[in-house]
């Protein structure tokens, strides 16, 4: 903030960055700077956002290519390189082995430039190398890294090879940065304690949609080449875009800063009214020391590590209550299986009477089988002594017919022969 500003227009000071204050035009009109750094001055305080470029350093592409060179072998590993780790297709912190992550994390142009923007000494806390493009879904920083005083935090993205549409370029929605910071506690969600991957993550991702919807937000893509980079303020929605050609990487390099005399925190993971606030162990990655947490002036002991042990702590609470809640049930369960048991048992002798009694019927069974077979046998042979009877009895008929005509014949004849 710039006092001697304010004192002239007699303005309010707060404990905002000047291009976030609600005073910004009648400071930005009394200041001093150069119309170039006015110009993007007021881009950042009205659109949230910078691009750069040139970064001043020289031979810039070599930088980049030595970054890309230096890191590919460790891509794709996971766990530690000195102070840094590698999670897969990113490495944090690459800066603590890699003289060149450094050099563009410091780079005095871009610490001059958010001196002014911020009026506050710039503090680089953390750089991640990426490989491929990240398709992280749209975030404002400020849910991951925020500050007391609020937005005293910005981004700065380096392409290290050429971005296009193809291989996952990131994506911001200009002005966005002016909406008010939204937490978790703001959608009804008690954040603090959670594991990571934060299980209600996706319900601030589809907050943050509906908003982008309601507000009409539009969605830019950035298509930076190598060596250009983009300041994006504490709360401009961003994210990765679709990775169109999956054959293609997106080498490119983000640092975080914060700025002197804050206090530094994770509102995620963070519940203040609760006195849950995970804060933050900030490291300057230009003077490798750790910065100190200063409130209205007055440094502040903060204890990260004590986050852990009363988020495990909390942790057992639960898986306690869990099992307090169990406990009735197991003991009902058990009555329930006293009960049971002598049921079973005369369920179980019923089943082996029926059993055996089956085994019974079936050996009878088998028993009467070859009976059954001789029965069926003479059967058959009396069908065909019948059927031959009846074949003979037949015959027997036509024969009787036979001779009753031939008998009538002979009756007749012999009638004749004594008439005539
Ligand atoms: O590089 C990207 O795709 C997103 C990075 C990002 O959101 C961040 O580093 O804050
Ligand atoms: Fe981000």
């Amino acid at each position: 903030m710039t006092k001697k500003n304010n004192q002239n227009l007699k303005l309010p000071t707060m404990n905002l960055p000047w291009v976030d204050s609600p005073f910004f035009e009648q400071i930005f009109s009394q200041s001093k700077l150069d119309s170039e750094t006015k110009k993007l001055v007021k881009q950042f305080a009205n659109e949230g956002y910078v691009i750069i470029d040139d970064l001043g350093i020289e031979n810039i592409a070599e930088t980049t290519e030595k970054i890309v060179k230096n890191l590919t072998p460790i891509y794709g590993e996971k766990g530690k390189v000195a102070s840094a780790w590698i999670y897969h297709d990113r490495i944090q912190d690459a800066w603590t082995f890699n003289q060149d992550v450094k050099k563009i994390a410091t780079v005095p142009k871009i610490i001059n430039l958010l001196k002014i923007l911020y009026q506050r000494e710039p503090i680089p806390f953390q750089t991640l190398n990426f490989r491929f493009g990240t398709q992280q879904s749209t975030h404002s920083d400020s849910i991951h890294f925020s500050s007391v005083p609020a937005r005293f935090m910005c981004g700065v993205w380096v392409a290290l090879e050429d971005i296009d549409a193809n291989n996952g370029p990131l994506h911001y929605y200009p002005g966005s940065h002016k909406l008010p910071i939204f937490d978790l506690n703001d959608l009804g969600i008690t954040g603090s304690y959670q594991n990571k991957p934060y299980d209600t993550y996706h319900i601030y991702q589809e907050f943050l949609q509906s908003l982008i919807e309601q507000n009409g937000l539009k969605k830019v893509e950035l298509y930076l080449k190598k060596g250009q980079a983009l300041i994006w303020a504490a709360n401009l929605l961003h994210g990765g875009s679709l990775v169109l050609d999956k054959d293609r990487t997106r080498y490119s390099q983000v640092t975080h800063y914060y700025f002197s005399d804050s206090m530094y925190y994770i509102p995620l993971l963070s519940d203040p009214f609760l006195h849950r606030v995970h804060f933050k162990e900030v490291r300057n990655i230009i003077t490798g020391k750790i910065v100190n947490h200063i409130y209205n002036g007055e440094k502040i002991e903060v204890h990260p590590e004590e986050y852990e042990v009363e988020r495990l702590k909390y942790q057992l609470l639960q898986f306690q209550s869990e099992l307090e809640k169990l406990r009735p049930l197991a003991l009902q369960s058990q009555d329930e299986l006293s009960v049971l048991k002598p049921q079973l048992q005369t369920v179980q002798e019923e089943l082996e009477k029926i059993r055996s009694q089956m085994y019974n019927y079936q050996t009878e069974l088998e028993l009467l089988k070859p009976q059954k077979q001789l029965v069926e046998a003479e059967l058959e042979r009396l069908r065909t002594k019948l059927e031959a009877s009846q074949t003979k009895s037949d015959e027997l008929e036509i024969l009787k017919y036979q001779l009753q005509k031939e008998l009538e014949q002979f009756s007749s004849q012999i009638k004749t022969a004594t008439t005539e």
